[in-house]
Order: structure tokens, then C-alpha cells, then sequence
């Protein structure tokens, strides 16, 4: 009598290991976007307390907003992140403008973005307004100022972007995305908006809310001479509500 083999042969073998590879390469993207998005809520979390904090140290000092920096006459400079003691090089991250309202550097640290730490920075991935929020006045340089807004002069703060997922080309290689605390809006040299998340970025507005956003990306050269396509595939972009990059609605204080 003949008696079949129990194992399996070859051939059913091998269509198993295909079957598990085709539904390993269905799911794995799957599970790394669900991943992704467990990040991003987590950046929403840091975003809107960010925001939040920024909007107590306007409370604290007359409705004025966060300086992006304040001028310091020593060795140690004052950032809205961080401070920073010139003479040895070193971060002091409890001397961040932010700081005392956060009490918790991790709060700057976008999980999506760890890997790109600076020295100078530390864990972040975020970047601020500065440009239309904290504008500076170099005129009188050395002593140069810093002339945060008023909170009564942002006319719509629902609309106004105080921080958002920022990251730039580094300066030094033209590759390399770093972090970059500084939010250029879309009238200035480049974008700095990063669309780390599954393609869109979170932003805070000064109204305290925070949600998600897709980049306006720029196309051709733009500033001195920069690559459109290099920065898109990074996705580097611009906060834009009007389809006109020359125009900041999403950053001024209309
Ligand atoms: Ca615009
Ligand atoms: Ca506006």
C-alpha cells in the first residue's frame, strides 16, 4: 500500500515563504505609517505645549511675546530653546527663554526627528515665528534689539503660526537635514517647514491650538541659488494658505 509523506514538499514550501513575503511587504509599510502617526501625535502633544508656554511668558511680561533671543552683554547668549556659554561652548538648556514654563527639554524633541541633534540645539524640531513675532533691529549694531510684539497687535491669532516642525539643508554640506529653530516664512531666503510626517508637519498658532499641515513647495532656484527639487525631497516647504509664496498671510500679524 502506498503511504503519503506527512511533511510538505518543496514546491508547497516554497509557495508558503512567497505567500509570507508578499504579506510582509503589504504589511510592513503599513505598520512603519502607524508608527509614523503615533510620532506625530506626539509632536502635536509637544506643539501645543510649546504654545502653550508661549503664551503663559506673554502673560508674564505685559502681553508682550517670546523674544526669539535676547541680546546679552557676556558670555552667555539667551535663546527661546536654549542658553549657550560662548566661552566653552556649552548648552544650558534651563536658561531657554521657554524653559521655565516647560521645565522639560524632551518637550523640544520631536520624535520624529531625534536623530538630528546639534550641538548647539540639542534634541528640537521645532522653529518659531522670529520673523514677524520677534523681529530684530540690527541698525544699531553692536547694540542691536530685539522688539517682540504685542499679543493685542496678532489680528488673528487663530491664523497666525507661532511654531511648527522646522529642519533645514545644512549650511555647511548642502545635504544634510539639521535641526533649525528659526521659521522663515515664505517671502524669505528658504523654507523651513518640515513635512516629517508622513508628508504633512504640525504647526502651533497663537491662538493655542495646533494641528497638522501640508507643505506649499517652492519650485526651480529661489534665494541664493538653492535647488527647489533638493529641498521638496526633503520635504522642505512653506506654511501658505493663498497659493502666493510672496505673500506671508499664514506668518504676519493681519
Ligand atoms: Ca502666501
Ligand atoms: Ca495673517
Amino acid at each position: 500500500m502506498h503511504t503519503r509523506s506527512r511533511g510538505f514538499t518543496l514546491i508547497e514550501l516554497l509557495v508558503v515563504i512567497a505567500i509570507i513575503a508578499i504579506l510582509a511587504a503589504i504589511l510592513f509599510p503599513v505598520f512603519a505609517r502607524a508608527r509614523e502617526k503615533a510620532r506625530q501625535t506626539q509632536c502635536l502633544s509637544n506643539l501645543k505645549q510649546i504654545g502653550l508656554g508661549w503664551m503663559m511668558y506673554a502673560s508674564d511680561y505685559d502681553e508682550r511675546v517670546m523674544p526669539v533671543e535676547i541680546p546679552s552683554s557676556t558670555s552667555i547668549a539667551y535663546y527661546w530653546w536654549t542658553a549657550y556659554d560662548t566661552s566653552t561652548s556649552t548648552r544650558i538648556p534651563e536658561g531657554g527663554l521657554l524653559y521655565p514654563y516647560m521645565k522639560n527639554q524632551q518637550i523640544n524633541a520631536c520624535p520624529s526627528f531625534m536623530n538630528a541633534m546639534r550641538s548647539d540645539v540639542g534634541h528640537t524640531g521645532y522653529a518659531y515665528n522670529y520673523v514677524y513675532l520677534s523681529p530684530m533691529d540690527y541698525s544699531t549694531w553692536p547694540n542691536w534689539k530685539v522688539l517682540p510684539t504685542s499679543l493685542a497687535a496678532i489680528q488673528s491669532p487663530s491664523e497666525t503660526v507661532t511654531f511648527a516642525d522646522g529642519a533645514r539643508i545644512s549650511f555647511t554640506d548642502m545635504k544634510t537635514l539639521e535641526a533649525n529653530t528659526y521659521l522663515d516664512p515664505p517671502s524669505w531666503a528658504y523654507p523651513g517647514f518640515h513635512g516629517r510626517h508622513n508628508g504633512v508637519g504640525n504647526v502651533a498658532f497663537a491662538d493655542g491650538h495646533a494641528k497638522a499641515e501640508t507643505p506649499t513647495y517652492r519650485e526651480g532656484t529661489f534665494g541664493y541659488g538653492y535647488d527647489a527639487a533638493l529641498y521638496k525631497s526633503n520635504n522642505l516647504g512653506d506654511i501658505d494658505s493663498d497659493g502666493n509664496l510672496a505673500t506671508d498671510e499664514m506668518f504676519d500679524l493681519q
